[in-house]
């Protein structure tokens, strides 16, 4: 497809409440939307880096700048999502900002073909189970009420993040109130390799999973938990290509891995490692990054592929905000619904959109 020129818009979406990791506390989100004008139709991409670069090395800031000053320059004169990945590849780095780049290539294509996301990742459900993500709280009677407030609602798993100081309580404290539910953690690196014998304490708590407890680079660390803990280790930020990922099973770093579209450069790359995982017999499940309704309906395509066999990090809209800027995603009976229109199937609500809208500029190619 040949494109006239591509929009880069910067908006910001209040959260609904505070969101705190083991990294930082997020109010709201500063997003950065791509839209692709191609000659046979438009497409809209996310890019979920976060105002600082504290969940990985990348921030909204340096996306933009890396998208308009290096992966724009790069694009061929005929766009095909396939060939974004040998075009781009000389740029060192900057996962997300070509993701984002690629999500909006990709649903332009799709648009255009009349094939929707789920049908071109190869998506075999219709409906998939959502988890939600639980940040942080200043007190357990708080995380209690709030995890009470999601189960009423039927989120089918929850997952608790967690850091030095915030685990073996807020994990006993949901177990003990709720019993038998499906409930893994989230530390997002914030553990080190001498704190093994402490995470070991997790495991009588029958968690699913402890996603990421020590730092991106630390795969031998991460073998050596596994080893020591019944409790499965999941890999989010280590996990950063197929390659990374076969390495990572390997060597015995994790048996489950959280997929994150944007952490890995896009979603062929993401479906590259669902297959992997596969190939090696691991579970794999669909990651968020508190995604709007566009990166929320692509995520949920990947979340319906095969081997997405955990609940994924894909709520509600109303979970993140007031109101999205596409038509709300629901939970019904504890499942979200995939998108089946061309593209990603969704689309902005203009007015919405406008109003939410700090900046927009249009990139002429
Ligand atoms: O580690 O999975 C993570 C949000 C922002 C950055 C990192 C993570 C998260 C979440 C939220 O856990 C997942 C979601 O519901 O989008
Ligand atoms: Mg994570």
């Amino acid at each position: 497809m040949k494109l006239s020129g591509v929009e880069l818009r910067r908006i910001r979406m209040p959260l609904v409440s505070p969101f705190r990791t083991s990294f930082g506390t997020d109010v709201d989100r500063e997003v950065l939307l791509v839209r692709v004008f191609g000659d046979e139709a438009e497409g809209w991409g996310e890019c979920v880096a976060s105002a600082e670069p504290l969940y990985s090395a990348e921030y909204v800031n340096g996306a933009e700048q890396v998208i308009r000053d290096h992966l724009l320059p790069r694009l061929p004169a005929d766009v095909t999502a396939r060939g974004l990945g040998a075009a781009f590849a000389p740029v060192r780095g900057h996962p997300m900002a070509k993701a984002a780049v690629e999500m909006a290539v990709l649903d332009a294509e799709l648009r255009a073909s009349g094939l929707s996301y789920a049908a071109y990742l190869g998506a075999t459900r219709t409906r998939v189970p959502a988890g939600v993500s639980v940040g942080i709280m200043d007190t357990l009677p708080e995380l209690l009420d709030a995890v009470d407030a999601y189960l009423a609602q039927g989120y089918a798993r929850i997952k608790l993040k967690i850091e030095p100081g915030w685990d073996l309580e807020p994990v006993r404290a949901v177990r003990e109130r709720f019993g038998d539910i499906l409930l893994q953690v989230d530390a997002n690196a914030a553990y080190t390799r001498t704190d093994l014998r402490h995470l070991a304490k997790l495991d009588p708590f029958d968690l699913l999973l402890i996603e990421q407890p020590l730092p991106e680079e630390d795969l031998l660390g991460h073998a050596r938990l596994a080893e020591a803990l019944t409790t499965a280790i999941c890999l989010d930020e280590s996990i950063v290509s197929a390659r990374s990922a076969a390495d990572a099973i390997t060597l015995g770093a994790c048996s489950i891995v959280n997929v994150k579209a944007g952490r890995v450069g896009g979603y062929l790359e993401a479906r590259r490692i669902h297959d992997v995982c596969v190939a090696h017999g691991l579970p794999v499940w669909c990651g968020g990054m508190l995604e709007t309704g566009l990166g929320r309906a692509a995520n949920l395509a990947f979340a319906a592929l095969p081997g997405c066999t955990l609940p994924g990090d894909v709520s509600a809209s109303d979970r993140y905000y007031t109101q999205d800027i596409t038509e709300p995603f629901l939970l019904r009976d504890g499942m979200m619904r995939v998108p089946d229109g061309p593209g990603l199937g969704v689309e902005p609500l203009p007015d919405v959109l406008d109003d939410l809208t700090e900046s927009s500029d249009t990139v002429d190619l």
